[in-house]
């Protein structure tokens, strides 16, 4: 009967085939016909937008994003299955934030995360937390106006923190015309120090959402003085939010950040998408929660020898860790078996344990790189 509505049928067609023969396309696994049956005819067109991806992309892990901030909520019975699986937490469980260390389990005496005492030189270390503002759609339903009407909201919460001594530097935006736009050759040069993100527009993933749309206009990132503190603007997120530094303390990147959050959260008229029941609202069911992802650049030339991230991962993998590559997701390992390494969890868990969780995961596989443990 379903598959009789002109305005869905399609749509709904290819669903119940990715069901069967796509058992890893969480959409599809939980996309229910008769909930969608019982919505109103708004409601079912704004469901299937947010399941576009993963109808258009049959291999999709995930298979769908948010478009409204108010989405988790409002399909609340679709998306508490889909994040109960993926994040394996019990259906119906709340998350709370919380940075304090104080309480968290395999802090060093003395509550530093210092990787020295592990033995580690000075690493790449980053932390950075995703995050929406409340008064718009999110970025897989912006319209081009949208773009621009919150860039140019950011770049006024840019001036407050350029005139900020321990802040400073300056926007980058990739807008045409728009007074901070930088060259290609300069957008490339700071992808490559990894302060700005990759051209999104050929990830069919983010194209389906409509999240890549009207690329690349309302886009850019503010960078701070000493390089440490970057907020990207238009991507997923509407914004990412982030600091990173060469050292071994991972405190000093947590804290730093967090700081920043509070100031920027500060400013007047910036309020971020919360959900009561989900935390902080990220345009991925993946990110959820905390937003955050913590990460370091570390050598691995044992787990890579055969030139592939294969190992490392199967490792990683029981210790919660993820791999990525030298230029992020879906990106190359370094030649020298240098890889990116973050704790995998997002939702149910405190910031300052996924914090925590990066130091004894990087306590691990370092012992599991020199044949240990
Ligand atoms: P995200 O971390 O926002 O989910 P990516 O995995 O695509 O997105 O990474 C974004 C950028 O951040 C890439 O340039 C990546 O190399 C860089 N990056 C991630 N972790 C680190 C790190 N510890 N040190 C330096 N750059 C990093
Ligand atoms: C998928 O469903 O496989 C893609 N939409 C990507 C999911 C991973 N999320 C992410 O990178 N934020």
């Amino acid at each position: 009967k379903y598959l009789k509505d002109s305005r869905y049928g399609d749509k709904l067609k290819r669903l119940m085939s990715i069901k069967v023969l796509y058992p890893n396309n969480l959409m599809a696994k939980h996309f229910d016909f008769g909930y969608f049956d019982g919505l109103s005819d708004s409601m079912k067109g704004s469901l299937l937008t947010v399941c576009n991806s993963g109808i258009e992309n049959e291999d999709s892990g995930m298979g769908c994003y948010a478009m409204q901030p108010e989405d988790y909520d409002r399909f609340k019975p679709f998306f508490s299955k889909v994040i109960a699986d993926y994040h394996r937490v019990p259906e119906g469980k709340v998350h709370i934030n919380d940075w304090s260390l104080a309480g968290v389990r395999g802090i060093p005496a003395g509550g530093k995360l210092d990787l020295s005492l592990l033995g580690l030189p000075p690493l790449s270390m980053r932390v950075r937390v995703g995050r929406n503002l409340a008064d718009f759609p999110l970025p897989g339903a912006m319209t081009k106006q949208d773009r621009l009407n919150m860039e140019t909201k950011m770049c006024q919460a840019f001036a407050k923190l350029i005139a900020m001594s321990q802040y400073g530097g300056r926007y980058h935006s990739l807008t045409p015309g728009h007074k901070d736009h930088i060259s290609d050759a300069e957008y490339q040069n700071l992808v490559k120090s990894h302060l700005m993100f990759k051209n999104m527009a050929d990830d069919p993933y983010l194209a389906t959402a409509g999240i890549s749309s009207d690329w690349p206009h309302g886009r850019g990132c503010y960078v701070s003085a000493d390089k440490g503190f970057i907020i990207w603007v238009g991507e997923e997120d509407h914004l990412r939010i982030m600091c990173m530094k060469t050292g071994t303390l991972l405190n000093e990147v947590f804290d730093r950040l967090k700081a920043a959050l509070d100031v920027v959260e500060s400013i007047p008229g910036l309020q971020f998408a919360k959900s009561p029941t989900f935390g902080y609202v990220t345009s991925c069911p993946t990110n959820l929660g905390t937003g955050m992802r913590a990460s370091v650049h570390l050598k691995v030339p044992n787990l890579t020898a055969d030139g592939t991230d294969k190992k490392a991962k199967a490792v990683c993998k029981p210790l919660g860790l993820s791999v990525r590559g030298m230029g992020g997701e879906h990106t190359p390992i370094g030649a020298d078996g240098t890889v990116d390494i973050s704790p995998s969890a997002r939702f149910c868990i405190k910031e300052a344990e996924i914090i925590v969780a990066l130091y004894k995961g990087i306590k691990l596989l370092k012992e599991r790189e020199e044949g240990k443990g």
